[in-house]
């Protein structure tokens, strides 16, 4: 695999930033524009818009990620599926956008590279700007850095760096859409025995059995002070999904069954049995804090295994 030098790019969109035949900055719905990333190992488009992962399939493999057929592609709105960024909030926050802003804005190509191994790392970068400091309320600067490797793993690497004189709290996620047969057959290991905040129960704190998770109505739980590594079990598909993270206490387990899919204006009603969020990052219990000149990165890496 020959290998490419790394392009360093800062600033807007530079067409010129591109491995000829590997990864093209191309055209995608709504006229947003996205990596396209095609590489013997695997396939997977990276919007700039909000540096959103929305595709990853392994050669000859499904794709992994669950994108909606309704879903917006359009300045300002976040996309539904594939692995939204969600920085400096998570969930709801009175007049604000739910989730923070990160996924809604237009990042910036720091640098596209291949690897010896074959494998394509993408860098996105985002920084602080006086919108971002009157969406948020708060004077902080800050840069984040989404590092977004393609090969036979997906791996998704969040880097957020205080630049400012004042230490700062913020929730950080990888809000990860998995594409599955049938949620109702699914099931997801990792969380025994792990505390949880129950959204579908008034946010009661709550602790797992020591079972996996199945999925028989709205689920939608934040766990909390737990590190492990999940796997989501697809027998419809003979397939598991392993989530592989570092530096990340909290995973947050979603899909909103019937009811909840009817009221999203970007999901199809008929979409919920065919995904599962299961999200990497540090939100609740587990919000961070940035030292001044201090850095930290959430670490995830999602690959398939035939599941016998
Ligand atoms: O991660 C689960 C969750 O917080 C759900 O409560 C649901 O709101 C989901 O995120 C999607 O949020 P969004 O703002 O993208 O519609």
């Amino acid at each position: 695999m020959p290998f490419q030098s790394v392009l360093r790019y800062k600033g807007g969109m530079d067409a010129s930033l591109e491995i000829p035949g590997i990864a093209r900055l191309a055209t995608g719905p709504g006229g947003l524009p996205r990596y396209e990333i095609t590489t013997p190992l695997a396939q997977a488009h990276v919007y700039l818009h909000g540096a959103h992962v929305s595709h990853f399939a392994p050669t000859g493999q499904r794709p992994v990620l669950f994108m909606s057929a309704q879903s917006w592609f359009q300045g300002g709105r976040p996309i539904r599926g594939g692995v939204p960024v969600i920085f400096p909030w998570f969930g709801p926050r009175q007049e604000s956008p739910a989730h923070g802003f990160a996924r809604t804005r237009a990042w910036t190509v720091e640098s596209l590279r291949q690897e010896p191994d074959g494998n394509v790392v993408l860098v996105l970068r985002l920084e602080s700007d006086a919108e971002t400091r009157a969406l948020w309320g708060e004077p902080h600067d800050w840069v984040l850095r989404h590092r977004i490797t393609v090969g036979t793993a997906l791996g998704m690497e969040l880097e957020i760096e205080n630049r400012g004189a004042a230490p700062f709290r913020c929730e950080e996620a990888l809000h990860t859409y998995f594409s599955v047969s049938e949620v109702g057959a699914i099931q997801v290991r990792g969380l025994e025995n792990a505390e949880y905040y129950d959204k579908a129960d008034g946010m009661r704190r709550k602790c797992q059995d020591s079972g996996p998770i199945r999925f028989t109505a709205e689920t939608d739980r934040t766990y909390v002070n737990t590190a492990a590594a999940c796997a989501i079990d697809d027998p419809g598909w003979r397939r598991r999904i392993l989530v592989e993270k570092a530096d990340s206490d909290s995973t947050v387990v979603w899909n909103p069954w019937i009811a909840k899919a009817q009221i999203m204006p970007d999901f199809g009603d008929d979409e919920w049995p065919g995904m599962v969020c299961v999200e990497t990052g540090n939100v609740a219990d587990n919000t961070l804090e940035i030292a001044p000149g201090g850095k930290h990165t959430t670490r995830t890496r999602v690959r398939c295994e035939a599941l016998q």
